[in-house]
């Protein structure tokens, strides 16, 4: 028999003691986890799927495999402005908005194999209960601060501007597009009357600034507590520097309630118009969706056993942009709820925050058109695929790209060739050699011992990575083993032993089927769908998803036990498929964004290149500017067109300063009749572009030419 490549045996293997039952933390004896509640404001996309919930799925189902007693809570946010922004914009009611959104999420969180307990929204009567009755709490404690403000307020539509209703300049970095609560070009978090020029999101006016009263949590009271809270914590090296950096800046005072209709009414007198903050409730919704799971179970206290027992290990799952909530706002509305003394929840031990998952090089964006959502995904791809793909790739410490080519190796090479084909190529031995019987082991040969005893040291060290949040690691540790299953494949060499020595032909076969259920329940947590499939192929009894963790590690399966019926677990992904969805996910105005602005105006009918010939369209030095009186729109603009001086009227006055176009070269029409405007007369037109929702940019020429230069 031939043993090739560098197969390690002997002791330069590090052992891991396998632990068969035993809890992972001897302190607790039951685990809580909650994945951020993504905004019911939009489709969950790829970069959310790896930010948060990916992770956590890959956890919670490890922690069932290990026999831990653990829920997976989630639900849809559904308050805030982004919310109501879009509502405004489709012409729609907010709660239209996040009940297409909602059930859209849900159904791609369960067609990717999120496995929560419980999916909620914060839209419930639970949910507003249980805001309030935090935030009646401290107000019984009288811990919140009532204060008077100055806030934008916008006249037209008669509202106060709360968040990103106001955009503006932002005073740090100088965005011109920074929201009322954030900069997110410089993450700087921001006062709205900090911001410079701002204007009202939904019509696009000057807001005022009047005086409204807030209520506010004394987020700096907590500072202390806070700091001994996150040192008794090991949490990620990308977490940890970010609280510490709030926490060296200083905790403020936080403004806990907004002059917003949709959202959870505030429970006080006087305070009618007013809804709580969306962060200050959402944080709240994970445990209003654990009591909604005790009413589903009809048993009302189940919750507790979670929230407040101290046995209890929480762990949030989060995407890097919800740090401070999860780390310092959260913790500290928990504490000051234990300092009430009616109970105590638990706070979070660990918050494995992700960073941000790009695709192909750039941020998603839906604006633009730039990235898939799952919805459409799984109309192309198997969700495991995709699971698969993105665990490899997680931003766990740094921010990763998604990218097409990236992930069809990963499917072709790995999930395919790898893992697809060892499973296959064995059962299909098996069934066309054995009668699809597992045939019996015999004496093991040095080669089915190292094959062996790789099987045996996996569950443990996969374990380990998967319990310290390294998923990507993880993920690579057990795709080892089908690289392992597959080389001890070709070096035991089946196809020859079957004539020369059968009984290690049967050995070989034998463990490979072995080998195949290890696998199925390694890579359950990760491609759950093609585990259940392996898991039916070798007709054993249960599910991959309800196994044992540690016996991976064993020979369980039973010789003479008949397989069932062989099937191919992963297809290739053919050039042309991934060629056709760069080109549909990377096109900056793709399909997606003409048809979200209905009003683009519909190409004319057509024309000869002698019709267009017609047009004598010219570069224009523009010499004076000016306002012309009385006009809220005209400017009175002398143009040079080579040796010639003109002028021409134009309706620009609301977009471009006189000042500012002085010395630019324009496009102008050159033999357009004259005409009279305002008295005054044109003689030529300047070309801009204009969208009907009223933006305007003139055209311009990219390098510096002379005036009176033909354009075609
Ligand atoms: N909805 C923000 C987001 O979707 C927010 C998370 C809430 S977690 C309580 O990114
Ligand atoms: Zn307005």
């Amino acid at each position: 028999m031939k043993r090739s490549g560098n197969i390690k045996t002997g002791p330069e293997r590090i052992s891991y003691k396998i632990n068969n039952g035993e809890k992972l933390h001897s302190k607790f004896s039951r685990t809580l986890v909650t994945a951020a509640l993504p905004y019911a404001n939009g489709p969950i996309h790829l970069g959310h799927l790896a930010g948060a919930y990916l992770p956590a799925d890959i956890y919670v189902r490890y922690l069932r495999l290990k026999g831990e007693d653990v829920i997976f809570i989630c639900g849809s946010d559904e308050h805030g402005v982004p919310i109501t922004i879009t509502a405004d914009k489709e012409g729609v009611t907010p709660q239209q908005i996040v009940d297409r959104y909602h059930s859209m999420n849900k159904d791609s969180f369960t067609q990717f194999g999120m496995s929560f307990d419980n999916y909620s929204r914060t839209t419930l009567p639970i949910h507003h209960q249980t805001g309030q009755e935090f935030f009646l709490e401290f107000y019984r404690q009288k811990l919140l601060v009532e204060k008077s403000e100055k806030q934008l307020y916008c006249e037209k539509d008669r509202m106060f501007l709360a968040d990103r209703y106001v955009e503006g300049t932002c005073p740090v970095c100088g965005n011109t597009e920074a929201r009322g609560d954030q900069c997110e070009k410089c993450g700087t978090w921001l006062e709205q009357t900090q911001l410079i020029d701002p204007k009202c999101k939904i019509c696009g006016t000057t807001p005022v600034v009047r005086e409204t009263k807030h209520w506010y949590f004394p987020l700096g009271k907590f500072q202390k507590q806070l700091e001994e809270y996150v040192d008794s914590k090991k949490w990620k090296e990308n977490v940890r520097s970010y609280v510490d950096s709030w926490l060296k800046q200083g905790l403020e005072d936080r403004a806990v309630t907004r002059d917003l209709h949709w959202g959870i009414p505030v429970p006080l007198q006087g305070y009618e118009n007013k809804v709580l903050y969306v962060w200050f409730e959402a944080v709240l919704g994970y445990i209003s969706s654990t009591k909604e799971l005790s009413q589903k179970k009809g048993d009302p206290n189940f919750w507790k056993k979670y929230w407040q027992n101290d046995e209890t290990r929480y762990i949030a799952f989060i995407g890097k942009d919800n740090i401070v909530f999860h780390t310092l706002i959260f913790p500290a509305m928990l504490m000051a709820w234990n300092e009430g003394g009616k109970s105590r929840y638990v706070l979070p031990d660990a918050v494995p925050a992700n960073e941000f998952l790009n695709f192909e090089g750039k941020k998603f964006s839906k604006s633009r058109s730039w990235g898939i959502d799952l919805k459409d995904f799984i109309e192309v791809f198997p969700a495991d695929a995709l699971r698969y793909a993105l665990a490899l790739n997680l931003p766990e410490s740094r921010d990763s790209d998604f990218y097409w080519k990236d992930f069809q190796a990963r499917v072709n090479n790995e999930l395919a060739d790898t893992l697809g084909n060892f499973v296959n190529r064995t059962l299909q031995f098996i069934q066309r050699y054995y009668d699809g019987k597992i045939p019996e082991r015999g004496k093991l040969s040095e080669l089915d011992k190292w094959a062996a005893g790789e099987m045996k040291e996996a569950p443990d060290k996969v374990g380990k990575l998967f319990e310290a949040f390294k998923f990507r690691d993880g993920v690579v540790e057990a795709m080892s083993l089908a690289r392992a299953a597959n080389k001890y494949f070709n070096d035991s060499e089946p196809w020859k032993s079957r004539n020369d020595n059968p009984v290690q032909c049967a050995t070989t076969l034998n463990i490979c089927a072995q080998l195949a259920r290890s696998l199925a329940i390694l890579l359950s947590p990760v491609i759950p769908f093609a585990a259940e499939e392996i898991w039916k192929m070798l007709a054993l009894d249960g599910l991959a998803s309800t196994a044992a963790w540690n016996s991976a590690a064993e020979m369980s399966v039973e010789a003479g036990k008949q397989i069932g019926h062989v099937k191919i677990l992963f297809t290739k992904i053919e050039d042309t498929t991934i060629e056709e969805q760069i080109n549909k996910t990377t096109n900056t105005i793709g399909p997606e964004v003409k048809a979200a602005v209905p009003s683009t105006a519909p190409i004319k009918a057509q024309i000869t290149i002698d019709d267009f010939r017609k047009v004598d369209l010219r570069v224009a030095r523009i010499l004076n500017c000016e306002k012309v009186p009385k006009s809220e729109k005209l400017l009175r603009i002398e143009v040079r067109i080579g040796e010639e001086k003109r002028q021409i009227i134009a309706g620009i006055s609301k977009h471009y300063k006189p000042e500012d176009l002085v010395g630019k070269n324009v496009i102008v029409v050159a033999n357009l009749a004259s005409a009279k405007l305002m008295g005054l007369e044109s003689n030529g037109m300047l070309l801009a572009a204009s969208t009907e929702d009223g933006k305007l940019s003139i055209l311009t020429t990219a390098s510096d030419i002379d005036s009176g230069s033909i354009v075609r």
